[in-house]
């Protein structure tokens, strides 16, 4: 059923597009309705707009916070146009239906980012915006609702095709648009709740005051001394606030080792039983499995070789079955957050192997500094909290991930920024396929991965690598298009990364070509 497009309401923070947007819908006689900035942009290129508060009969108050939220505005979004009560409700209030709704939300996501204080941040977040968005998207039988100024284009494109009107099939997709878009928005004000208390001053005045725990045998290398130290402030629980159940003394090496394990496995905390291998502070290894030994066989089938002398980390307590897998093979230290009777019989044959328990597993997502010395100075940061949310993953190519390519995507995105750079992480039904890890060029780290992959498939007798049919992902973007060919011709066929390259269309039409999917996250992940 098309309904013509008679009057809009344009409500939008990212101005992108509208005046040209404004123009084409005026040429169409479609009456424009706005709110303040975007009423006085579309004034200043001439175009004639009826104000919001004239439409309302209210003026818009409160710093912008009351200006769309009405019965005259939702009223004439919300109505059931074929409905006769519905029709006497709309004559009797004076309510004019609104047929199209053109907004974008206020710009939270980039007040958290660019680091605002907490009230410009609360006053980011957006409530006429979002409700309008809602409001016409139920109403999608009658009211078409444009959330994505990408979509603008299409939407002239839908009226002239109708001829000044939209098509059911039309505004249904624009509806599901919409309210994908209203979850990511709220989704990210809810994760900034979640970590608003633990937003530290940036730069810290001065760096992290802390005590000495113990001197360590010796640093990286038997020249070098080394000891241990907890910050003095609060902080997370990790390695130094584990209990070491039997084995030698940990080394400067398996703190690092153990650490880059247990923050790795901490991103899985709430997953299925996962398994992360480790060595020289980068995953040789991680699985899910339906069990922790299911887990170790697949995250051991990665790279078997490295993992010789590896470091383990569980995201569960560990079971017998699984410490009788983990001693077959020579590993230098295992942590878990606990360990059951027969795991502890198992692994005091092996009078070597360290076991910590830790009483926590750390939370991937919380505040906090890194330092790193330079000659002179000292490199102060952020740590790399921040985490991709899944709804405001972009797919770029023409075919979109399956589900399970999405899963295996995700699982890819979570190890890769774990991997020292350049990282690209194969990653096939919750098991890395390979890892490529630390190169000076991308292409070359696709290369390793694919090359252990093959390994891999020679050592367990499979017919193909586990490249094969899995997804990859790449720490930051692909500068050119030859590193993603180089992961198609090891046979994956969906890729995330952050996107953001000056050759990016180069490299999606690579992707289209080699029929691969690909999804941005808009987020990098270097790890030096
Ligand atoms: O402050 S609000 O939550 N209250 C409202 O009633 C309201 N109506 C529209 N934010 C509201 N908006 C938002 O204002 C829109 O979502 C859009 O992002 C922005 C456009 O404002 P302006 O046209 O003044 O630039």
């Amino acid at each position: 059923n098309p309904v013509t497009v008679r009057r809009a309401l344009l409500s939008v923070s990212d101005k992108t597009g509208l005046v040209d947007l404004g123009k084409a819908l005026a040429a169409r006689n479609v009456e424009l309705v706005s709110t303040g900035g975007t009423a006085k942009a579309l004034r200043e290129a001439g175009l004639e707009v009826r104000d919001i508060s004239d439409l309302t009969g209210f003026p818009e108050m409160m710093d912008g916070r009351v200006k769309t939220l009405h019965p005259k505005v939702h009223g004439g979004l919300l109505a059931v146009r074929d409905d006769p009560a519905h029709a006497k409700a709309m004559y009797e209030h004076g309510i004019g239906a609104i047929d199209l709704v053109v907004v974008n939300l206020y710009p939270f996501a980039e007040t958290v980012a660019k680091g605002s204080d907490r009230d410009e941040i609360i006053e980011n977040i957006d409530i006429g915006g979002p409700s309008m968005v809602r409001s016409a998207a139920k109403n999608h039988a009658y009211v078409s609702i444009v959330t994505d100024p990408a979509d603008y284009g299409a939407l002239i494109t839908e009226l002239d095709a109708g001829v000044g009107a939209t098509g059911y099939g039309f505004r249904k997709m624009l509806a599901a648009k919409a309210y994908a878009a209203t979850a990511a928005y709220d989704s990210a004000i809810s994760q900034w709740f979640a970590h608003a208390d633990q937003q530290l001053k940036f730069p810290p005045r001065r760096t992290m005051a802390s005590k000495l725990v113990t001197t360590l045998r010796y640093g990286e290398n038997p020249h070098q001394q080394a000891a241990l130290y907890v910050p003095e402030g609060p902080h997370a629980v990790g390695l130094p606030q584990a209990e070491q159940i039997q084995g030698k003394e940990l080394s400067y090496n398996n703190y690092n080792d153990a650490n880059a394990a247990l923050e790795l496995v901490a991103e899985f905390a709430d997953g299925p039983p996962t398994v992360v291998i480790v060595k020289h502070a980068n995953p040789c290894g991680v699985a899910v499995g339906e069990t922790l030994a299911e887990a170790w066989d697949k995250a051991l089938a990665c790279d078997s070789v490295s993992a010789f002398g590896g470091i383990v980390a569980v995201n569960r307590p560990l079971d017998g079955a699984t410490a009788e897998k983990i001693a077959q093979i020579f590993t230098e230290v295992v942590v878990a957050p606990g360990a059951d009777e027969a795991a502890r019989t198992i692994f005091a044959r092996k009078k070597n192997l360290r076991l910590l328990i830790v009483p926590a597993l750390p939370d991937p997502r919380r505040r906090g500094v890194s330092q790193v010395v330079i000659a002179g100075g000292l490199l102060v940061q952020d740590r790399d909290f921040a985490h991709v949310d899944p709804q405001q993953l972009k797919v770029v190519t023409k075919r979109e991930p399956t589900d399970r390519e999405l899963k295996d995507c995700l699982f890819a995105w979570t190890v890769a920024r774990h991997v020292k750079s350049n990282a690209i992480v194969y990653v096939k039904d919750g098991q890395t396929a390979g890892i490529g890890a630390g190169q000076m060029n991308r292409r070359d780290s696709a290369r390793i991965a694919a090359v252990k992959a093959k390994e891999a498939a020679d050592t367990y007798g499979w017919n193909e690598p586990m490249t094969a049919g899995s997804a990859v992902a790449s720490d930051a973007f692909f500068p050119f298009a030859d590193g993603l060919l180089s992961a198609a011709e090891a046979g994956a066929t969906a890729v995330i990364q952050p996107g953001g390259s000056i050759r990016d269309d180069e490299v999606i039409a690579a992707a289209d070509k080699a029929g691969l999917a690909m999804v941005f996250t808009g987020m990098r992940h270097f790890r030096h």
